[in-house]
């Protein structure tokens, strides 16, 4: 059904990712994100995460099956077919996952593939972790139209070992070269100094994005909330410097305004900017 009236509609902006029942990460945080940025949220949930409290907050992890992931984006693009042009993909979490995910995305045009690479889980084994990293490396990096690393990421997408912000720059510009996609590469508070600095590198322009720390310790959410808030502005047509502009500002207030719990990590709060 159609509404002839409703002209300000807004951006149909999908993300597929993992659930994080707490609420700081994953679906959630992207949902909340795209919420507060005014475009219109839909999810493909590929895994559902519980930490466990008992185990030191590890993360239990239980993957969707493939084939209802397969149903769920079959549900999406036959309900939003010429609306839909902008997808946020997080974690996936198994080699199937990737595959079933790819070959759902091939389907059609987009405008935005936001790949947040989230590699690893605590809670994964190892070798399984390498797989999806291989995976994610073959089948989603290529599709890619912006990659978001963090620091581990970036080392492991570039090969390079980051110390500093000129190898994270190095790393952009390898990241860039692989994929072909605009890339901010995330230092956060893996690297020195009073500053959490990014680099965006989109095969010509090269910027170091930078805000003073606020604390020292890694807040959950922050990665998800910061590819979401990336995907939520490139859908409502931003260009991808100044959707990663804003994205830091709406970050760095999400961390200021942070929620803590009974973890031993705070959570993101997406209304800090408010
Ligand atoms: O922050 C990475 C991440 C992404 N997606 C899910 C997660 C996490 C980390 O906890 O649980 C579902």
């Amino acid at each position: 059904m159609t509404s002839p009236e409703n002209t300000a509609r807004p951006a149909i902006t999908l993300t597929i990712a993992g659930s994080e029942a707490t609420g700081g990460a994953g679906a959630q945080a992207d949902l909340k994100t795209f919420q507060e940025l005014g475009v219109y949220g839909i999810t493909a949930l590929t895994c559902i995460v519980s930490f466990d409290p008992k185990d030191n907050w590890n993360h239990r992890f239980v993957p969707v099956e493939a084939q209802v992931i397969a149903d769920q984006l079959e549900a999406v693009q036959a309900c939003y077919q010429g609306s839909l042009d902008t997808v946020k993909l997080g974690m996936m979490g198994s080699p199937a996952t990737i595959d079933t995910v790819a070959a759902a995305l091939k389907g059609r045009q987009w405008r935005n593939i936001v790949l947040d690479p989230v590699l690893i889980c605590k809670g994964q084994e190892p070798g399984h972790a390498l797989d999806t990293d291989q995976a994610l490396k073959a089948s989603l990096l290529p599709l890619a139209t912006f990659v978001t690393p963090n620091h581990f990421e970036a080392e492991s997408l570039s090969g390079i070992g980051i110390k500093d912000v000129e190898d994270l720059k190095e790393a952009a510009r390898v990241i860039h070269a692989v994929s072909g996609a605009a890339v901010l590469a995330k230092g956060g508070v893996r690297l020195a100094g009073s500053e959490a600095v990014d680099v965006f590198f989109d095969g010509t322009t090269l910027e170091v994005l930078s805000a003073p720390k606020v604390g020292e310790a890694a807040v959950s959410g922050a990665g998800c909330s910061l590819a979401a808030a990336i995907t939520a502005e490139l859908a409502k047509g931003a260009a991808p410097l100044d959707a990663a502009r804003t994205a830091k500002a709406f970050v760095t207030e999400g961390i200021r305004n942070r929620v803590s719990s009974s973890a031993p990590f705070d959570a993101l709060w997406q209304g800090g900017a408010r």
